[in-house]
């Protein structure tokens, strides 16, 4: 008789596995612990993409290729861990656009959400299901699933922004659908500014409730209001050690995130304050709006400037310190993971 050596083990072992897999089964003690991890260990590394470099290039391909034929002109912000994968982390999928004077991005509509940081917005607009909307540097625009959009500029300036998607949690339920519009541009059937009186003013119409489901009705969150209400909390008080002044957007139908998959908030660092410690189980993106700051994460430094976007990902300790009064942008997968029991944050 054979005795146990453990070569002969594992052969045995990989006999029996050469029969399952014909059978389409496996044997979970081979791969249990790369599917339950300890702790989280992305596989996406931190990174920062200067807008200096980045806007040259997307100038670039407005003389390749206009809008209509993109269908939307977006140097996709990919995470260097992950070449092709278009995302800039686990699940965020995020882009610089490019609208050139004249262009229509045309009309269409998808399961997935969207956002919009508008950097450059030189009086373009984003039309969402009828009404249009003004952009602005430091608007943040929402489209929510399934509703028809299209941006456009008919002034003589390019228009520039950063989209934020979740279209990868819809492909991973594999829940995706599209549809494009039969023209260029929907048909505007509100003036513009009708959402934000139906909603924004601490109000609500009593005859109905928002159209968008779990998304906001408000789609024009103006830097124009946000960013007097955030400077007027920084100058209150004590920033949050970890958190500096954060002010998140809400939906005004529930107090929850303005989308329902991905979270957003806006946060003013003051010169010289450096925040303790923190990791969470969210990837995020960090779009710097006002002044510069620069990012600890995991012990390496990134420093970001006005329009730079940083990618911060899941349970990274991340340290920011204002080296100018600093207002940025920052989105994350957090309400898709809180909505699953599954968000966790750790403070130093
Ligand atoms: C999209 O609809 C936009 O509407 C931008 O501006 C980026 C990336 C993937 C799929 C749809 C937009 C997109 C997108």
């Amino acid at each position: 008789m054979q005795t146990a050596t453990a070569e002969n083990v594992a052969a045995t072992r990989q006999k029996f596995y050469d029969r399952l897999s014909p059978r389409a089964m496996a044997p979970l003690w081979e791969v249990l612990k790369g599917l339950v991890p300890d702790q989280p260990k992305s596989k996406f590394a931190p990174h920062v993409w200067k807008f200096a470099d980045a806007r040259p290039l997307l100038m670039e391909a407005g003389d390749l290729l206009t809008a209509e034929e993109a269908e939307r002109r977006v140097l996709v912000l990919e995470n260097p861990a992950m070449p092709g994968a278009s995302r800039i982390t686990a699940t965020m999928y995020a882009g610089y656009q490019l609208i050139m004077p004249g262009e229509i991005a045309p009309a269409h509509r998808h399961t997935a959400s969207a956002l919009r940081m508008v950097l450059e917005g030189n009086g373009g607009y984003t039309a969402v299901a009828g009404e249009r909307t003004e952009m602005k540097r430091g608007d943040l625009v929402i489209t929510p699933a399934m509703a028809w959009h299209d941006h456009g500029q008919e002034n003589h300036k390019p228009v520039i922004w950063v989209d934020g998607l979740d279209l990868h949690m819809v492909n991973f339920y594999e829940a995706a659908f599209m549809d494009h519009f039969n023209d260029k541009s929907q048909i505007v059937s509100k003036p513009e500014g009708f959402s934000e009186s139906e909603f924004g003013s601490g109000m609500a119409p009593m005859s109905h409730r928002t159209p968008f489901g779990q998304t906001s009705p408000i789609f024009n969150y103006t830097y124009a209001k946000s960013r007097p209400a955030l400077m007027q909390v920084a100058g209150a008080g004590e920033p949050d050690a970890h958190l500096a002044h954060a002010l998140r957007y809400i939906n005004p139908q529930d107090g929850g995130w303005a989308m329902p998959t991905i979270a957003t908030w806006l946060t003013q660092f003051p010169k010289g304050f450096e925040t303790k410690p923190i990791r969470a189980t969210d990837g995020q993106a960090m779009v710097v709006i006002e002044g510069e700051i620069s990012v600890e994460l995991d012990g390496k430094t990134f420093t970001a400037g006005e329009s730079d976007v940083v990618a911060v990902p899941a349970w990274t300790w991340k340290k920011v310190r204002a080296s100018k009064d600093a207002v940025v942008f920052q989105m994350s997968d957090r309400a898709a993971q809180e909505k699953l029991g599954i968000f966790r944050e750790e403070r130093k």
